[in-house]
């Protein structure tokens, strides 16, 4: 499906950047619109593919280029009284040619935490194509700042956005490595994940002969009725098909006939099973999840029919849902089958109780740190009271 994504704050216009380069490198043809906003400027010039025009900087007489430095109170008000310089990049692209929008934030700093919600409820008002959110949580290390930030934005977002599909950085970390090759490969990771979900439905008809194709209108179907997602993955390496080349001559007719056997049929059942069972975007329960979309890319004569409907019973089974889609996507140019679970309303989370209660935690230590300081600098201007006379 087409999408216009937003990149807010530095996180945010990072993984927009990576979603580009893999646009470029893939064709997936998902990202119709890319626009980054962000209250830094050296944030916005570091990006690499977004087009320079599409770059907004935001709350400039406020904090004059320099980020919001994780208040994300601030970040919201920005948002807000910026709101139209935002609209203003939005009203050059051609929403009447995506399916949906894609805001794209971690929630733990400031400018994309706060933003992001005041951007999807924006967005809801002014246009009927749904809104979705891409929500980055923080590490557990990161500090109660970050946790506070992720707890208060995640519960906006969410009821702000159609679906919010969550990233969890902490399920993600890889220990030594420096920060920054670190996020690379994360945001690698996020992007292969959501682009293969999101390309499943930009398939031409005419290009391949998919069987069942997955089609845009089921992605939007599985996220309808809100709540959080979450998206697992799994990959194979395979022969890619050359269409019409001698080795889809030896092989048969390079069709869907030519890899049919028992053994496909294992092969796509159990890469779906690990795609669920293994590292979900966010890690959760998947036993009463609402609803859930299989996806199976690869070279079409891998696309086991048979496979990918046993799979999708299998999902059904382990979720308990009985709104479980399934469908093909077919990259014949690819060397690899991939299995893409999308989990969506998932509703046993236990990071994200833990972040909750972390962050009313940190909210009534912030609270008595406040208290402690006042009572403090009240006692130092007494004492100074007891000794001194004022000047004036
Ligand atoms: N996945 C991922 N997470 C990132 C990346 N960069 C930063 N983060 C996470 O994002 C959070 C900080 O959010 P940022 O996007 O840097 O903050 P911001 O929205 O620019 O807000 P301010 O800097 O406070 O103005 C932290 O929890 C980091 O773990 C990245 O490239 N990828
Ligand atoms: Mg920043």
């Amino acid at each position: 499906m087409k999408l216009a994504m937003i990149g807010i704050g530095q996180a945010g216009g990072k993984i927009l950047d990576k979603f580009l380069e893999y646009d470029q490198r893939t064709g997936s043809g998902i990202v119709r619109s890319a626009i980054a906003v962000n209250t830094a400027k050296a944030d916005l010039m570091g990006l690499e593919k977004v087009p320079e025009d599409n770059r907004v900087l935001i709350g400039q007489s406020r904090v004059k280029g320099h980020g919001v430095g994780a208040d994300n109170e601030l970040g919201a008000e920005i948002a807000e009284e910026d709101i139209d310089e935002i609209q203003g990049a939005i009203d050059n692209i051609p929403v009447h040619e995506v399916d949906a929008f894609l805001i794209i934030a971690a929630l733990g700093g400031g400018t994309g935490s706060g933003g992001a919600p005041v951007l999807a409820k924006h967005l809801k008002r002014i246009y009927t194509e749904p809104v979705y959110g891409i929500g980055v949580l923080p590490g557990k290390d990161e500090g109660g700042i970050y946790t506070l930030n992720a707890a208060r934005s995640f519960q906006t977002f969410v009821n702000e956005v159609d679906n919010l599909l969550v990233f969890d950085n902490d399920a993600w970390r890889k220990s030594g490595e420096s920060i920054q090759g670190g996020y690379d490969e994360i945001n690698e990771e996020i992007v292969t994940r959501f682009g293969i979900l999101f390309g499943a439905g930009e398939v031409e008809s005419s290009a391949d002969v998919g069987e069942s194709v997955v089609d845009s209108s089921e992605i939007i179907n599985t996220l309808a009725g809100g709540g959080v997602s979450t998206v697992g993955y799994a990959s194979e390496s395979v022969q890619p098909q050359s269409s019409g080349g001698l080795l889809s001559k030896l092989r048969g007719s390079g069709g869907s006939e030519t890899e049919d056997s028992a053994n496909t049929t294992n092969r796509i059942t159990s890469l779906v099973r690990k795609a669920a069972l293994g590292r979900l975007t966010l890690p959760c329960e998947i036993e009463g999840t609402e609803r859930a979309l299989l996806v199976v890319a690869g070279p079409t004569s891998y696309l086991n029919r048979k496979g990918i409907e046993r799979g999708r019973k299998w999902l059904e089974e382990q979720t308990g849902s009985m709104e479980v889609r399934g469908g093909d996507y077919p990259v014949n140019e690819s060397g690899q089958v991939a299995a893409v679970t999308l989990l969506s309303g998932v509703t046993n989370v236990p990071r994200i109780k833990e972040l909750q209660g972390k962050a009313v935690e940190a909210q009534e230590n912030i609270d008595d740190i406040r208290e402690e300081s006042e009572a403090a600098l009240q006692d130092l201007v007494e004492d100074e009271d007891d000794e001194l006379e004022p000047l004036f």
